[in-house]
């Protein structure tokens, strides 16, 4: 059973213009493809190939000889998870649990998107930047590459893809723009308050 390349769960002009339908076809329809393309092969005929994705990244996380099937598979996930990140209709602000967690952790919501801007502009070359949940306290983290929290004991709530192809289309060279973008007007709370309920 092959993976899939997901459907976008948004139409693709409706993120622009911090995120335009340029952007997501080349980052959805070729970056994203091409990473479900190579896993595919990677895995065919091997005992991974029925495995689920998240198995498939535990079992092959800080394996050298295995790199190229983390590598894809994480950057499969990864990018799902970044799409569910974002919604047409985001910003705004958390609420409920999830908000009273933010204040706890981080004094207020700017206080989280500071430091969640910090993460993403400091992350040295390509990755991600991300907001975990370890034994039920919030944290913020940053990871190159292809890695993913999910390896390394925490829970994803939230991410944003701070790789050049995420934002070089639109913002050019401009990281702090993008972030800014992500966390004022795309970051999709309702997702971010799933993840931490569950
Ligand atoms: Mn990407």
């Amino acid at each position: 059973m092959a993976f899939e390349l997901p459907e976008l769960p948004f139409a693709k002009d409706a993120l622009a213009p911090h995120i335009s339908s340029t952007t997501l076809d080349f980052h959805h329809g070729k970056h994203h493809n091409t990473y479900v393309v190579n896993l595919n092969k990677l895995i065919a005929d091997t005992d991974l190939a029925d495995k689920s994705l998240e198995d498939i990244m535990k079992a092959t996380a800080g394996d050298a000889s295995k790199a190229g099937i983390f590598n894809n598979a994480a950057q499969v996930w990864n990018h799902t998870f970044f799409w569910n990140s974002l919604s047409p209709k985001g910003g705004g602000a958390p609420t409920g649990a999830l908000a009273d967690a933010i204040n706890d952790a981080f004094g207020s919501l700017d206080g989280f998107k500071d430091a969640f801007k910090t993460a993403g502009l400091t992350q040295f070359g390509s990755g991600w930047a991300w907001l975990v949940s370890r034994d039920g306290k919030l944290e913020i983290a940053k990871t190159p590459n292809a890695e993913c929290p999910l390896t390394d004991g925490a829970t994803p709530i939230i991410t944003c893809d701070v790789w050049e192809h995420a934002y070089y289309l639109d913002f050019q060279n401009r990281r702090p723009d993008f972030l800014d973008a992500f966390l004022n007007e795309l970051i999709n709370w309702d997702f971010a308050s799933a993840n931490f309920s569950a």
